[in-house]
């Protein structure tokens, strides 16, 4: 029902995004969109390629007088840097020849991309691999999030881990200071060495991975489905969040610690009645992370998502050469030191579109209000049977 397409080069003239499902009537505007992309351009850790863009979607189709129409919304973001590539990316063809990239990055798409579309050259692969295409998802993620606040949700991500620093998460995260802070991180002292350890692999000409933490408050019950494989919300979610560039690892919950304790200990008891708060059914807990057996549960969803390292390193990898196969150093451009910060951002993002999509599954109505008359429908059944009104 919620279909999106990104296009786009990391250095091509920009980055081109059509959304299809949106129900009319929604309030949308470019400055909603600006927040997150913004948001995803920080992060101490960045490279100097941030300096060069400010990343801002032109809505192109699909909104009139500030609301959306029902038709596909098209945005386009503009790539600053295109002036200066504008003869390695050229779209018609040049004069003369402009230089290969055959010195392949080990844990990039280089090798594997090269070899699959047939290329002597690993540009037109890191092109597209790069996460440069993280911009365009972020501004699809912009109109999730607006339909979604339709329905009282409200996203939320920080930063748990870099390279080997744990931060001490408080209880209560004050997420007015992690957008403050310079790594997104809840705890003070935490985010110091956490860009201490930044700063040593950048003079180690190196780079650092990590862990970050996404929720979404507000959720209803009853999005995704038991009933098949490819319908359970758990499993979209972590397909979407697995798709984030470097990627290795997804928990939803209490994840891979909850192998270590016994079943009484795991599941979110269920409360009676008089200890509900503001809706229908409340938990003791929420190891579960907001979904079970494949359905939303009415809790937040609470995902982690572990990001490698990435793969372009100042401090080349020994290697290999794409033309002769002979020991060469990695290429080396230019590149972030640590993209963890920003990645609470992308998280959101993927989180929004899957819940997007499952809302509309659910919901879905040709206008916002028929949408939200589906919903406030469904929300008046979901209390105890025998207490309905109908
Ligand atoms: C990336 C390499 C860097 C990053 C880029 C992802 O770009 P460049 O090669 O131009 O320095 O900055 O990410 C972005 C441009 C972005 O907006 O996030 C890569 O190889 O994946």
């Amino acid at each position: 029902m919620l279909r999106f397409l990104t296009a786009g080069e990391s250095h091509g003239k920009g980055l081109a995004v059509i959304v299809e499902g949106m129900p009319a009537g929604l309030p949308l505007s470019e400055d909603y969109i600006a927040v997150d992309l913004r948001r995803r351009q920080g992060g101490y850790g960045r490279g100097r390629r941030q300096k060069i863009e400010q990343d801002r979607a032109e809505i192109i189709s699909g909104v009139r007088h500030g609301l959306t129409l029902g038709s596909p919304i098209a945005l386009s973001i503009q790539n600053r840097d295109w002036v200066n590539w504008t003869e390695q990316m050229s779209i018609d063809p040049i004069e003369g020849a402009v230089e290969k990239v055959t010195r392949l990055r080990p844990g990039h798409a280089d090798l594997a991309g090269t070899v699959k579309y047939d290329f002597d050259d690993v540009r037109p692969i890191l092109e597209r691999a790069s996460a440069r295409e993280t911009a365009a998802r972020v501004a699809v993620g912009g109109i999730c999030k607006r339909f979604l606040e339709e329905f009282g949700m409200s996203f939320y991500s920080h930063t748990v881990q870099i390279g080997a620093v744990e931060a001490d998460v408080p209880d209560e995260i004050d997420w007015a200071a992690v957008e403050e802070s310079p790594v997104r991180c809840a705890a003070a002292t935490s985010a110091d060495r956490m860009v201490a350890a930044i700063d040593d692999a950048r003079n180690g000409g190196d780079t650092l991975g990590g862990v970050v933490e996404g929720r979404v408050h507000g959720v209803p019950m009853g999005l995704g489905s038991h009933v098949h494989w490819d319908r359970k919300i758990d499993g979209l979610l972590a397909q979407a969040l697995m798709s984030i560039h470097s990627v290795k690892g997804v928990e939803i919950g209490g994840g891979f610690a909850l192998t270590r304790q016994t079943g009484s200990h795991v599941h979110d008891v269920i409360l009676p009645r008089e200890r509900w708060t503001d809706r229908p059914w409340a938990r003791a807990t929420n190891n579960a992370g907001g979904t079970e057996g494949g359905i939303t549960d009415g809790q937040d969803i609470v995902v982690r998502v572990a990001l490698k390292p990435i793969a372009t390193l100042p401090r080349s990898l020994p290697s290999a050469d794409l033309r002769t196969g002979e020991e060469i150093a990695a290429h080396y451009e230019r590149s972030d030191v640590c993209v963890v910060p920003a990645a609470g951002v992308i998280v959101e993002t993927m989180c929004a579109i899957v819940l997007a999509g499952a809302a509309l599954e659910k919901f879905g109505g040709d206008s916002l209000k028929e949408t939200l008359r589906n919903w406030r429908a469904f929300e008046a059944t979901i209390g105890p049977r025998d207490l309905r009104e109908s």
